[in-house]
């Protein structure tokens, strides 16, 4: 209003100032003049109010036009409370098997981390029972290997005698870590009513050797003090090797490189405790101290212990 009557007294104003003379105020009239002025320039301003009012009322059309439709859109969105609530449910429901799934999980961990604990435990174990049971066999092998012996010889030979293919076997090392010189051993195998060994089969020397090989010795690594002194020298003539009954060596089992007659010196043959049986042979210094192997045939086995 206070907008319009600006216009209005302006619109009086530029009518004074046209030269229309009005010397009395007469405010009817001027009112009239005013509203007249006020409807020419109405006129003109009318088409912009209409054609707002039509845009306005255009727009609330639309607007109303959207509100409707989406009204309608998410009235069909809404769920039936029966249906809310049953996924609720499912959701609380599915909320508690995530809750209870965590917790096994946990668990299962937990227990996971226990096995390979005792797994690994269970490993360390088994290989420790697999030691001692390797240990174990070798040492049944070692057992059953003196005991066959002892059961074959089966009271035909003496205590402490060795029954091998009918005649009995006394090896010094099983009595006495004591070693004597070739001579020594010789006379201690005639005491018990024997002699040293003659090895005249691979059989035997296979046999010798496998006793021999099993009694580990003390200082097995000073091998030359190892060996048993057998019936066999070459004392008459340098290379001829005859056994103490006097029967001359055919076949020898001797180690790579002997005899070799060391020095000159080295008259006696002795077999040393080898993996490969059929190279066990070396010669020696017949004063050099070792172990003797005794041998008797079976009928003349009233021998002395
Ligand atoms: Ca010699
Ligand atoms: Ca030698």
């Amino acid at each position: 209003m206070d907008r319009l009557g600006e216009e209005m007294n302006i619109t009086l104003i530029q009518k004074d100032d046209f030269g229309t003379e009005v010397p009395t105020r007469d405010f009817n009239l001027e009112c009239n003049n005013h509203l007249a002025m006020y409807t020419v320039r109405e006129g003109h301003n009318a088409r912009r109010y209409r054609f707002a009012t039509g845009s306005l009322g255009l727009l609330c059309i639309i607007l109303m036009l959207a509100i409707i439709a989406l009204c309608v859109h998410y009235k069909g969105m809404v769920l039936p409370s029966g249906e809310l609530e049953g996924l609720r449910t499912n959701h609380s429901k599915m909320a508690a098997g995530m809750e209870k799934l965590r917790a096994d999980y946990i668990v299962a961990l937990s227990e996971k981390i226990d096995l390979n604990q005792q797994r690994d435990l269970l490993k360390s174990e088994t290989a420790s029972l697999r030691k001692q049971r390797e240990d174990l066999l070798e040492e049944k092998k070692k057992l059953q290997s003196r005991l066959t012996d002892q059961e074959r010889s089966c009271g035909m030979c003496p205590a402490g005698w060795r029954l091998f293919s009918s005649n009995c076997y006394f090896f010094s090392a099983s009595e006495s870590s004591k070693r004597k010189s070739w001579d020594d051993g010789r006379a201690d195998c005639i005491d018990r009513g024997a002699d040293l060994v003659v090895v005249d089969s691979q059989e035997k020397q296979m046999f010798v050797n496998r006793v021999i090989h099993n009694m580990e010795l003390r200082n097995p690594s000073v091998w030359h003090l190892t060996g048993f002194w057998m019936g066999l020298r070459d004392i008459h003539t340098e290379g001829i090797w005859k056994w103490s009954n006097g029967t001359e060596l055919t076949v020898g089992y001797w180690m790579d490189g002997e005899p070799n007659d060391q020095f000159s010196v080295e008259d006696c043959a002795a077999t040393y405790p080898k993996v490969n049986a059929l190279k066990a042979w070396n010669d020696a210094p017949c004063g050099t101290q070792l172990y003797w192997i005794c041998e008797v045939a079976l009928k003349n086995s009233s021998v002395t212990q």
